[in-house]
């Protein structure tokens, strides 16, 4: 496979495919990276005094990280000035932000979670940053109704992971592809391209401390796994569950598997627990590009009509006939 960078990569997507605009491929470089800048204060760590609680809580009620406010404004700053955005919005904060007056605007409305599962972060696991591109309706204010658009209007949809490796996976609608950073180089080149999901799996990802708070098909489902060749299934499964959607959805992606946040009565009053907008969004359009399943248990992810930017809905998603029998089971 060619290794070719990313500068290259969307210069060719541009040209041959005319898959994306010149300020798309901008918007791209540019949150590529800021991924980098992100990716270089996580790697200090302790020796930046970057590590634990940033004394405050966001939109979210959750009690911030340093990094998350970090991550947050290097995102914000490198995303402002380039004249490729109407606005942006982030789980760290409760309003879009505005592109500053001096700055001229573009088309394209970014969101992202700067850095998911920082719970993480302070005990040196993989974490990410998630982002998703939508246009904004013409003449429209880029308020946060401008956001309110179903995840299948996407047109770019990637995360970075921070772990052993940098990594960047990215779709424009076209397929999947993953990048690796090269620290040398200061760029990311294209290490995998074509991403697609095995269609069966052997291992799932849930946080089964919630179980006694699950829906009868959850339950079934995971009971299933569980009984392993003794059980109807008649074969055995493995478990994994990072606590970073964004490692656990990487490897779901590398490998199979089958990821679930489900609305369980704990979360149910809240929608669930991963935000649609800039989690299950972004992580849905990357998996079904690569052939695999996302939905909620009842319906499409990317099919859902957005009501408030930081909504939460429930995340059943990757190998596509494991998604199918568990959405199956909510429809019996
Ligand atoms: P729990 C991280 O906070 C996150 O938003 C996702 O990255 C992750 O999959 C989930 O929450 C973990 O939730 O309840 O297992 O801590």
């Amino acid at each position: 496979m060619r290794r070719i960078s990313l500068s290259r990569f969307l210069i060719e997507e541009q040209r041959n495919k005319n898959v994306i605009s010149s300020d798309l491929r901008l918007l791209i470089e540019v949150v590529a990276r800021a991924c980098k800048s992100i990716s270089i204060a996580i790697g200090k760590g302790a020796l930046a005094d970057v590590l634990g609680g940033a004394g405050s809580d966001n939109v979210q009620g959750e009690a911030q990280k340093k990094l998350d406010v970090i991550s947050n404004e290097i995102l914000l700053e490198a995303n402002e000035w380039g004249g490729h955005l109407a606005a942006m919005a982030s789980e760290e904060m409760e309003l879009p932000h505005a592109i500053p007056n001096r700055y001229p605007k573009g088309e394209y409305l970014l969101l992202f979670d700067p850095l998911d599962g920082s719970s993480n972060i302070d005990v040196n696991v993989s974490v990410g940053t998630i982002f998703s591109v939508l246009q904004c309706p013409e003449g429209i204010t880029p308020d946060a109704q401008a956001f309110l658009q179903a995840g299948r209007r996407q047109v770019c949809a990637g995360y970075a992971v921070y772990g052993p490796t940098t990594l960047l996976v990215l779709t424009l609608g076209d397929g999947v592809n993953i990048f690796t950073l090269d620290r040398e180089l200061g760029s990311f080149v294209l290490t995998q391209a074509d991403v697609k999901i095995p269609a069966d799996t052997r291992e799932f990802a849930i946080n089964a401390s919630n179980a006694r708070y699950w829906e009868p098909p959850v339950k079934r489902y995971i009971d299933e796994l569980l009984a392993g060749k003794d059980g109807p299934r008649g074969v055995d499964f493995n478990m994994r569950w990072v606590a970073s959607m964004v490692a656990d959805v990487h490897r779901i992606l590398c490998r199979g598997g089958i990821f679930l946040y489900p609305l369980d009565s704990k979360t149910r009053a809240q929608g669930g627990k991963l935000r649609l907008m800039y989690e299950a969004n972004p992580m849905a359009f990357i998996i079904e590009q690569a052939g695999g399943g996302a939905t909620t248990g009842r319906t499409r992810i990317l099919d859902i009509q957005p009501e408030k930017l930081h909504q939460r809905v429930p995340v059943i998603l990757g190998s596509r006939n494991e998604v199918e029998r568990v959405t199956a089971y909510h429809c019996a």
